[in-house]
């Protein structure tokens, strides 16, 4: 359960530009099932990268069955008493997996939401979380067709959408020219890669009306760090993105698809060619909003820089070398809405 104390109302509901919703997105649509015209394909998931960073992707071959099961198993999880969802937790301090209800990060960012954060190894998520080990499935006819627990749900989910997640940055590659069509991919795909998975769950709006709060903040305004995340929600809405103009946009919600981000460490691989979108969850309806993303980043390990076909002659490079986990040690000091690339950029950028 999420539950406001006092002074945590201003945080995630003051700002007055947040009371109107703000006009729907046309979301770029790619359908990965169009193989005949893949060249066009890729043109197009680079041309939406390039403007917005932002696109959804149909014909993706992840089982709708498979989907609505994790839906549901994540409904039913977030619905258990609040000391079984607690038992989820990992020791305030270090990790910053687990379950965790309204703090986003280390340094006092709150929203309307209680989640679950996995880190995920090459085998699926990692087992330092325990989760509930009974079957979460809302039927009895649904726990004999499901795997036997939440975690070989969720690995099953991860093993498909990563899956998908590799075709789209292999579309990515083909889109820019690269020669090296894996070179996105491999560093998803590395043994050490450091990739998670993030549960999320926007309970309804609370009865806010009668103090002038139409639309709470369930996750703010952000980038993320990592190269690539694919989302997919349940049919509530929330999500909202921001234009190259700075404008706000709705994206309009859709279970059947996914929507794809590029990340930080993209935008940085591509030498700020694709761009790293900013976006945010605002809270506004009578139903709760579930969502599940899967961010793929690279191995700790791995020197992130401007990939050398895509620095143009004569042209500079926007980031310096740096490795992944310098990165995500300067992004976890930060708060959320902060700009985090600006710590790696060159002479070139301003
Ligand atoms: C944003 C993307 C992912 O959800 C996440 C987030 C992470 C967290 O929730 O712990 C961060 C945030 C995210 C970016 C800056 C830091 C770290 C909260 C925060 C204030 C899991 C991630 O990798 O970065």
């Amino acid at each position: 359960m999420v539950v406001l104390a006092k002074g945590e109302l201003e945080q995630i509901a003051h700002p007055a530009v947040q009371r109107a919703a703000p006009p729907l997105a046309a979301v770029p649509e790619v359908d990965l099932a169009e193989a005949a015209a893949r060249a066009a394909v890729a043109r197009a998931v680079a041309a939406a990268c390039e403007e917005h960073g932002f696109f959804k992707v149909t014909g993706h071959g992840v089982p709708a069955a498979l989907l609505a099961r994790v839906e549901a198993a994540a409904a039913a999880f977030f619905a258990l008493p609040q000391r079984e969802k607690d038992a989820a937790k990992v020791a305030p301090g270090g990790s910053p997996f687990g379950y965790a209800s309204k703090r986003i990060g280390g340094n006092g960012d709150i929203g309307w939401v209680e989640y679950l954060l996995l880190g995920v190894t090459a085998a699926g998520a990692a087992a330092t979380v325990a989760l509930p080990g009974a079957p979460l499935s809302a039927s009895a006819e649904e726990s004999l067709a499901s795997p036997c627990c939440f975690r070989d749900l969720l690995n099953e989910y991860i093993a498909a959408v990563r899956r998908m997640t590799c075709e789209v940055l292999e579309l990515m590659a083909e889109g820019l020219n690269l020669d090296e069509k894996d070179v996105f991919t491999r560093l998803v795909l590395d043994k050490d890669s450091d990739s998670m998975l993030r549960v999320n769950h926007y309970p309804p709006r609370p009865e806010l009306k009668q103090l002038g709060h139409d639309r709470l903040t369930g996750f703010g305004e952000h980038t993320d760090p990592q190269i690539i995340s694919v989302l997919r929600s349940n049919d509530t809405s929330g999500l909202e993105i921001s234009l190259r103009d700075g404008s706000w946009v709705s994206v309009p919600s859709d279970k059947d698809s996914f929507f794809i981000n590029v990340g930080d460490a993209l935008q940085v691989l591509t030498n700020g060619r694709f761009r790293s979108v900013r976006h945010r969850v605002m809270v506004n309806s009578a139903r709760p909003r579930v969502s599940v993303i899967f961010f793929g980043g690279p191995p700790p390990r791995e020197m992130l820089a401007p990939l050398p076909g895509l620095v143009g002659e004569g042209a500079s490079r926007r980031y310096r070398e740096f490795t992944w986990t310098e990165y995500k040690t300067s992004a976890y000091r930060t708060k959320l809405a902060e700009n985090r690339l600006c710590y790696f950029e060159t002479a070139a950028t301003s």
